[in-house]
């Protein structure tokens, strides 16, 4: 047992150095992700790297825990701290838990800014969201109800429980509910972004709630789990899947049926955004309400009373143009 989890342990800090040779002096900035492996967080890679290009003497380390956890983020932070890099940007799988070693991170002078999902304001110098919250929480809604002319019962597939950015969604989904008539929802459960948990609380939705009409992942794992789940159970163009998902992974589901529409921002930018952000600050530029901090090519990100910034609007995905996007993310 204590070698499974001292494997599990060593696991849940792997960390991957991409671009090329480490030059003593360079700028090491740690994108944190949620969990390994899950597609989305790959794409944040990939624009954390066009940054570190862009940028010429940044090394970026891309990881994060085995899991969804805190626990498992607490340790990957601690091991950042101890190698001594310059920056960490993360997306946060709970906002209170990490605050402490992130703390410890920033009293040693390790530049500390959450994105994606996001870290209690003490916790971190500012919080890039990928797009305002409220607009989130009422595209996640239309999306539903485009589908719905007669309204009837919806239910929310999310990720973890304490996932910040997921939870602000929901929240935000919830306060546009009473806009449209007809629609209920009926219960919001958790795959804690993990695929084959989210498949079976997909089918636990489908045998609670006969007459459910569609089921809103806010999650590009909740998604694809669902849309599978749905087809497996015979149930397309009864129950819609919609939410939060990347074109490449759901371009299938969308030629099925099982998806008619959904909706992201592009997680490239995201990544590119968090690197350039992170960059700046470490370079001294202050992080403070009102200032606007650099994302190259993204522009400015101009910081609020609270230093938070929204990126750019979620944008639609049907099968009308997913072709020309699932190639690129
Ligand atoms: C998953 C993660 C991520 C979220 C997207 C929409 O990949 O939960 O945090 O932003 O879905």
């Amino acid at each position: 047992m204590r070698v499974f989890k001292s494997l599990l342990t060593s696991a849940a800090i792997a960390a991957t150095m991409i671009g090329s040779t480490v030059q003593a002096g360079d700028i090491k900035i740690a994108l944190v992700v949620k969990a390994l492996g899950i597609g989305f967080f790959e794409a944040a890679a990939k624009g954390a790297e066009e940054a570190a290009s862009e940028l010429g003497d940044v090394d970026i380390i891309y990881t994060g825990p085995t899991d969804t956890t805190a626990e498992g983020q607490i340790e990957v932070i601690n091991s950042l701290i101890a190698q001594g890099v310059d920056a960490i940007a993360i997306s946060a799988n709970d906002p209170d838990a990490l605050v402490p070693s992130l703390q410890k991170a920033m009293s040693r002078g390790i530049t500390v800014i959450s994105w994606d999902s996001g870290v209690a304001a003490e916790g971190r110098q500012m919080h890039l969201s990928p797009s305002s919250n409220a607009l989130i929480g009422n595209t996640i809604i239309k999306l539903a109800s485009d589908h719905m002319p007669d309204g009837g019962d919806i239910a929310i597939l999310s990720a973890s429980a304490t996932a910040t950015n997921q939870n602000i969604w929901i929240e935000e989904a919830k306060k546009v509910l009473p806009n449209y008539a007809g629609i209920n929802l009926v219960a919001t459960v958790y795959g804690d972004d993990l695929s084959d948990k989210s498949y079976r609380e997909a089918e636990g939705l489908m045998a609670t709630y006969p007459n459910l009409k569609a089921i809103i992942a806010p999650t590009t794992v909740g998604i694809l789990a669902a849309s599978q789940a749905v087809t497996d159970a015979g149930k397309i163009g009864e129950i819609n899947v919609t939410g939060l998902g990347l074109p490449s992974e759901m371009a299938g589901a969308v030629a099925s049926g099982a998806t008619r529409s959904f909706a992201i921002w592009n997680p490239i930018d995201l990544g590119y955004a968090a690197t350039m952000l992170s960059y700046n600050i470490a370079k001294g530029v202050e992080a403070v309400p009102g200032a606007a901090v650099g994302m190259g090519r993204m522009g400015n990100a101009v910081l609020d009373d609270s230093n938070e910034a929204a990126m750019s609007d979620p944008f639609t995905y049907d099968a009308s143009n997913i072709d020309q996007f699932k190639s690129i993310f």
